[in-house]
């Protein structure tokens, strides 16, 4: 490939890549519009913590290659879905499922996808709610849609899953027995600090603002 060939795609990816800048940035503006709004006419902020990130080139071509997908940006498009992703870090595990109501019952938000971690932990403890959405970013070309993975947690959730994500990447996804057993009492053990804190803060408050949402899975696109 020519060094003009490579610079052109390049170009091509970044400016691929900067569709999904756009989408977090229109759902990292409703969670601050939700967060503010709460602080002001609730006095009660429900969220902890917000981070995004764009997937790194070479964590999407990993994925790519660990999925078998031929090259090429359209099946890109159409098969990874969190090119764009936000972690939503709440108090309470009510909050996870407010949040989510919050956010994906939006007009201009289409849930695609649901994977309710919380209801149903990963075997080796993971807890999380998972939603892929789609928002409209409008360019100067016209209006293009674009996905983004919102990951709903709480504190003790996140606390876990920071720690094993860590382990997993020590011991390249090769642990031992022994602490992968330990992973999972942590997880039950965070699980149950998270309703004993939720009962606690209920106790305190006579009732968080909502109570939580039943979230009915969508099948997969
Ligand atoms: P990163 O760096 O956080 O983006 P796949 O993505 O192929 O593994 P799927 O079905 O697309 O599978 O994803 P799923 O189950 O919705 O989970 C994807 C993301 O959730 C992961 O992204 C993690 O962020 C988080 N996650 C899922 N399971 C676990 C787990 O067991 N432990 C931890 N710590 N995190 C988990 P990435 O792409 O792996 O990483």
């Amino acid at each position: 490939m020519s060094a003009a060939e490579a610079r052109a795609v390049r170009d091509e990816f970044q400016r691929f890549l900067l569709e999904y800048e756009f989408g977090l940035k229109e759902i990292e503006t409703k969670i601050e519009i939700l967060r503010d709004e709460f602080l002001y006419m609730h006095d009660y902020n429900p969220i902890e913590h917000v981070s995004s990130r764009v997937k790194s080139t070479d964590s999407l071509l990993d994925k790519v290659r660990r999925r078998g997908l031929p090259p090429g940006l359209d099946v890109v498009r159409q098969h990874i879905t969190d090119i764009a992703g936000v972690r939503i870090t709440c108090s309470f595990t009510a909050d996870v499922y407010r949040l989510f109501e919050l956010l994906t019952q939006q007009d201009d938000v289409t849930l695609l996808l649901v994977k309710d971690y919380i209801a149903q932990p990963k075997p080796n403890g993971y807890q999380s709610l998972h939603a892929i959405v789609e928002v409209p970013v409008f360019l100067s070309t016209g209006a293009v849609r674009v996905p983004v993975e919102i990951q709903f947690r709480t504190i003790a959730m996140d606390f876990w899953a920071s720690l094993e994500h860590k382990i997993h990447y020590k011991y390249e996804r090769q642990v031992p027995e022994g602490l992968l057993a330990s992973l999972k009492d942590a997880a039950d053990t965070a699980a149950e600090l998270d309703a004993r804190m939720e009962r606690l803060h209920r106790a305190l408050h006579g009732g968080l603002p909502t109570s939580p949402v039943t979230v009915v899975p969508v099948p997969p696109i």
